[in-house]
């Protein structure tokens, strides 16, 4: 999962720039970038790590201009140590610098359709690098001297009728402004905000409204499915709808885990639909075991509690903090490779013995994945003392890898993949096992006077929104993310040692030049 933010404003933009990713940051840890641009040129910083590491004060005074855009990223299939950070550049029709959040399901044919015919080059095996090659070509063909909004606005549509899959992008064309879109399904999510300056209007798009707020943005609407965005440099929106085939089925799993709670995603404010995932839940419970012992509801932090608290109230159950979380551990969803998943729960979490001995505990989670730390944690309950470890779930089993951006393992290590709930249950260790159904979390999320009337709820259905996903690639996608394959690339990147040394000085001379100015 990724994270988007671009500006347009009337003075510097370094540190609001900084700000939103930062913000962002729980969409991806992997590697941050900014680019920005003023009159004496293009500048950039990009780099692995966390924000605040990727950038110093040296950095930000070099990051100069009243327009720029920034990406947090985490790599969306495959293991950790994939291609460089974003945004990605290219300097034909004109400079054009873009980051995206999403994943194309057809990369592999548009890499060789636009090597073969576009004749362009690609260095790095990323989907984004892809992107924006396309629509740089696409661009190329309608422009001649300066790009209008009308031929910008032709090139994304034709992005949109080749590239298939969930992506939300910024990008900027250099000089001119900057460009947003979003998928003709609207699967990954993009706002755009604006602040009202002493000499004209500021705007920014961003993949959550949060990173408008502290910018102090307000959230003027979301970015439509498949639709087109314009700022100019000098402030002028412009917008443009898409005139294909669109459906508004945004991915349900931002509202289950991945987006911030004080985030309004599509009109939805993610915290009211956690909250409501919690009374489905209790529902469901007490329909499915009308004469349960259950005596305390325990989340297991951070995101189950909103649900959990409304677990526990319709419950009539006392609702305790039972775990304690390590605030300075990454979040184990997204920390790659399985032998660092299964180390991680105690490094992380914490039981208080007293909200466990003796009682019948029902312990809630967003949702199970894997079912590691799930099993680790049913473990720790007991070791507290717990009499009854029971378990419920906010999301429905996931049974089918995420393609549009989630970074999900593959189907054959996700717990949920051919097993009934019974058999879930006996892996992990729980006296009992509820998962929400997936009627109850769509019922959550959409709110009755939401024009959202569908999503994209692939990971528990199976059913994919654009329609193209075939066995054979989710096939594919299975061989690139089983943690067999990741060990094995692992194993020979180790095995590689002169190599990887070369790499490594070699990267540490593209970082020095990354963060110089590219005069235009
Ligand atoms: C983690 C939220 N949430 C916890 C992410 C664990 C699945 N996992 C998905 C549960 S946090 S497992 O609250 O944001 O820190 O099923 O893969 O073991």
């Amino acid at each position: 999962m990724c994270g988007i933010v671009g500006i347009v404003a009337q003075r510097p933009v370094n540190q609001a720039l900084y700000d939103a990713l930062t913000v962002l940051q729980h969409r991806g840890q992997d590697a941050a970038g900014i680019v920005t641009w003023s009159d004496d040129g293009l500048h950039v910083r990009k780099s692995n790590g966390l924000v605040r590491d990727v950038f110093h004060q040296r950095h930000m005074l070099r990051l100069k201009g009243n327009v720029g855009m920034g990406h947090i990223r985490y790599p969306t299939a495959g293991s950790a140590q994939s291609a460089e950070a974003q945004p990605f550049y290219v300097n034909s029709p004109y400079g054009i610098c873009l980051a995206h959040n999403g994943n194309l399901t057809n990369h592999d044919e548009l890499a060789g359709l636009l090597i073969r015919e576009d004749r362009r080059h690609l260095s790095t095996g990323s989907d984004s690098e892809v992107l924006l090659n396309v629509f740089a070509h696409e661009l190329q063909h309608r422009c001649n001297g300066q790009p209008s909004p009308e031929q910008i606005f032709d090139a994304i549509e034709a992005v949109h009728r080749r590239c298939k899959g969930g992506y939300a992008v910024v990008a900027m064309i250099i000089g001119y402004g900057i460009v947003a879109f979003r998928d003709p399904n609207g699967i990954r999510p993009l706002v755009i905000g604006r602040r009202h300056a002493e000499d004209g209007d500021e705007f920014a798009v961003a993949s959550e409204s949060v990173a408008l707020d502290a910018l102090q943005f307000e959230l003027l609407r979301d970015v439509l499915p498949g639709e087109a965005i314009f700022f100019e440099n000098s402030g002028a929106m412009h917008s443009r709808e898409y005139s294909g085939k669109t459906r508004y089925a945004p991915c349900i799993f931002e509202f289950v885990y991945f987006a911030r709670p004080d985030s309004i995603v599509d009109g939805l404010s993610v915290y009211k639909s956690r909250l409501r995932m919690g009374e489905q839940l209790a529902g469901q419970i007490v329909r499915e075991w009308p004469d349960h012992d259950i005596d305390v509801v325990i989340p297991i932090p951070d995101t189950s509690r909103t649900a959990a608290v409304q677990v526990a109230y319709h419950l009539g159950a006392k609702y305790r903090e039972g775990f304690i979380k390590n605030r300075y551990i990454g979040r184990t969803f997204i920390m790659p490779g399985q032998a660092e998943r299964a180390h991680s729960v105690r490094r992380k979490l914490n039981a208080i013995d007293l909200e466990f001995r003796g009682k019948n505990v029902l312990l809630v989670d967003d949702s199970i994945v894997r079912g590691t730390t799930s099993k680790q944690i049913i473990r720790l309950a007991r070791e507290a003392g717990a009499r009854k470890v029971y378990f419920a779930s906010a999301a429905p089993p996931v049974r089918y890898p995420n393609v549009y951006g989630i970074d999900m393992p593959a189907a054959s290590e996700l717990i949920a993949n051919g097993r009934s709930v019974e058999e879930i249950r006996e892996i992990i260790g729980a006296d009992r096992l509820i998962f929400q159904d997936l009627r109850g979390l769509i019922r959550s999320v959409r709110h009755n006077d939401s024009e959202i009337r569908e999503f994209d709820t692939s990971c528990f259905s199976g059913e994919y929104v654009t329609e193209d996903v075939s066995t054979e690639y989710l096939q594919a996608l299975e061989r690139q993310r089983s943690d067999a394959a990741k060990s094995q690339r692992d194993q020979s990147d180790d095995n590689d040692d002169d190599d990887s040394a070369d790499r490594v000085v070699f990267a540490s001379v593209v970082e020095d030049d990354a963060d110089a100015a590219i005069n235009m």
